[in-house]
């Protein structure tokens, strides 16, 4: 049973703010780091009862409120497998966050073993890290108080990345099975990257330095660990690098101030050569975003899609010179935030999915394929490989020394992919691989398609449930008459599309907006931001 006394007491010091409800949605619970000691408590407890239910696996905890600005803080949980929780349980974390009282915290916990059928006697195991926000520690003692008091063994994994805490979760839960991630710990991870990119570029003519942004975040000391390992095999330069400087977490630089201002980050204004390719971080270091100075000093920028493009085609090409091309499919999954005219360079090469904001939504579409690639616009995105394909890559017999090549690059890519989620480090070392192997820039690479200007607003609105979607949030339900009058705006620009949804994560609307013309998509996205105003 519960330990209804001690959940009490520990609960006692971790009181609900009374003004504040709270929800987990696409990015967890994520609000200022100073209002959200309760939630974490009972995040430990949910975490808890998590594990039971999956009969005492592994289940993860991430403290972190990414690309968001420093004084926001957040907390997500990662099931047995290394991905997203489940969605039902989203809803029962939501409900013990805003539980009232201590007793109503009882009454909750004893709702949800009830509903959720978990036996407690089972063991409870979680492992947890956070990023390097300053709210971090005591966010994290709170949750480990809520370990305490649901009977948690707990593992913590320090201050580390997203992807590292997402990989740790399934390498534990995998350890001496035949489908083994790795090592269950950080070396494990870097071991693990670092290997298959090593053999992946065995032979390939020396790369140019490339500069990466590490949003003065988590991402800086795990750069730091891959440049050590890498070596020679990619010559690294690392740049806002600074963790304990207070307030410049995600400020001006980070993979979220590139792609939403489309602007170099000012720190790199005199470090990056014309030609030479740049990444950035987000504050956790599961986003990627690439840019370059043409030789004009002119900025591009080079984001999910590009990324999804670049790699989809790359790997299709492998395919078919591993002779496997029939047997195994690949496509692509993306959501409406896509450029068109990325879209429309995948879907004239293979089959290319549409679904709703969010990664779990991405996710899940990307697994029916035998490979799917997954990448949302503002560079969140992976590559999944099937069991099946993962089978059929191990039995394949080759009939060549060129398809024998193939196929041992695709086996080394499912090493260096890390599938339980998107990875900045991992993304970034996949695509230093495909710029090798077809001996692109960023130029080249940047000349697959070209972008449609696109503009992305917010709009404050009085109330966004209001906003009701359909066919993966393109086209609105309600408010009623909307739609047509969006459609009307959006006719009367070449390559006009706009769109306007709810946001998952803010108390706003966002209206996306791209056409021909960089002043035309400009102006449709405020035409249309008055129509919802
Ligand atoms: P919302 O706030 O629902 O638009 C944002 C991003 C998503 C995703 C989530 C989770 C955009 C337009 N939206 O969602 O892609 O990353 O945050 O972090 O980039
Ligand atoms: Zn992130």
């Amino acid at each position: 049973g519960l330990a209804v006394e001690e959940i009490k007491s520990l609960s006692e010091a971790h009181p609900k703010p009374a003004d504040i409800q709270f929800q987990y949605g696409t990015a967890g619970f994520r609000t200022l780091g100073s209002v959200l000691d309760s939630v974490m408590f009972r995040v430990g407890i949910i975490a808890g009862l998590r594990s039971k239910k999956c009969d005492g696996r592994t289940v993860g905890v991430m403290v972190t409120a990414s690309h968001n600005p420093e004084p926001d803080n957040g907390v997500k949980l990662v099931d047995p497998k290394g991905e997203m929780l489940e969605a039902s349980w989203e809803s029962y974390a939501t409900r013990l966050a805003n539980a009232t009282t201590n007793d109503e915290v009882i009454k909750t916990i004893e709702s949800i073993v009830e509903t959720a059928k978990i036996d407690l006697s089972k063991p409870a195991k979680v492992v947890y890290a956070r990023d390097t926000r300053p709210s971090g520690p005591t966010l994290v003692s709170a949750l480990e108080d809520g370990f305490k008091a649901i009977g948690v063994e707990p593992r913590n994994a320090g201050v580390t990345t997203t992807p590292v805490l997402h990989y740790l979760v399934r390498a534990i839960n995998t350890k001496g099975e035949r489908c083994s991630y790795g090592e269950d710990s950080e070396e494990g991870y870097f071991s693990k990257l670092g290997d298959a990119f090593k053999k992946l570029v065995t032979g390939r003519p020396a790369a140019s330095p490339l500069i990466i942004d590490c949003a003065n975040g988590v991402g800086a000391p795990a750069a730091e660990k891959l440049s050590e390992l890498l070596g020679n095999s990619l010559p690294i330069i690392l740049e806002n690098t600074d963790i304990t400087t207070k307030d410049v977490l995600n400020n001006g630089c980070g993979a979220d101030y590139v792609k939403t201002s489309q602007k170099l980050p000012p720190s790199l204004a005199n470090k990056l050569q014309p030609g030479q390719r740049a990444c950035s971080l987000d504050g956790d270091a599961d986003r990627l975003i690439y840019f370059y100075l043409d030789n004009r000093g002119a900025f591009h920028m080079l984001d999910g899609d590009k990324i999804a493009a670049l790699v989809a085609a790359f790997i299709v090409e492998l395919v078919k010179l591993a002779g496997l091309e029939g047997l195994i499919k690949v496509g692509v999954v993306q959501t409406a935030y896509a450029n068109g005219a990325s879209t429309k360079y995948l879907s004239e090469r293979l089959p290319v999915k549409c679904v709703p904001t969010g990664v779990k939504h991405l996710h899940h579409a990307a697994e029916r394929y035998d490979v799917g690639v997954y990448f949302e616009a503002n560079g969140h995105g992976t590559v999944l490989f099937s069991q099946v394909t993962m089978e059929t890559l191990a039995q394949h017999q080759p009939l060549s020394p060129a398809q024998s090549r193939a196929l041992e690059h695709l086996i080394s890519l499912t090493e260096l992919i890390n599938q339980t989620v998107g990875d900045a480090l991992s993304d970034m070392l996949l695509v230093e691989v495909v710029l090798s192997y077809k001996s692109y820039s960023g130029i080249e690479w940047d000349s697959l398609y070209v972008d449609l200007p696109n503009r992305l607003v917010k709009v404050v609105v009085a109330d966004r449930n209001a906003f009701k979607t359909e066919d993966a949030e393109r086209r609105l339900v309600s408010p009623e008459g909307l739609q047509q009058k969006i459609e009307g705006l959006m006719n009367r620009y070449q390559s006009g599309r706009s769109f306007v949804r709810p946001s998952g994560t803010e108390d706003v609307v966002r209206v996306y907006a791209e056409a021909a013309i960089k002043s035309q998509a400009d102006e449709l996205a405020f035409r249309v931001a008055g129509l919802v105003y």
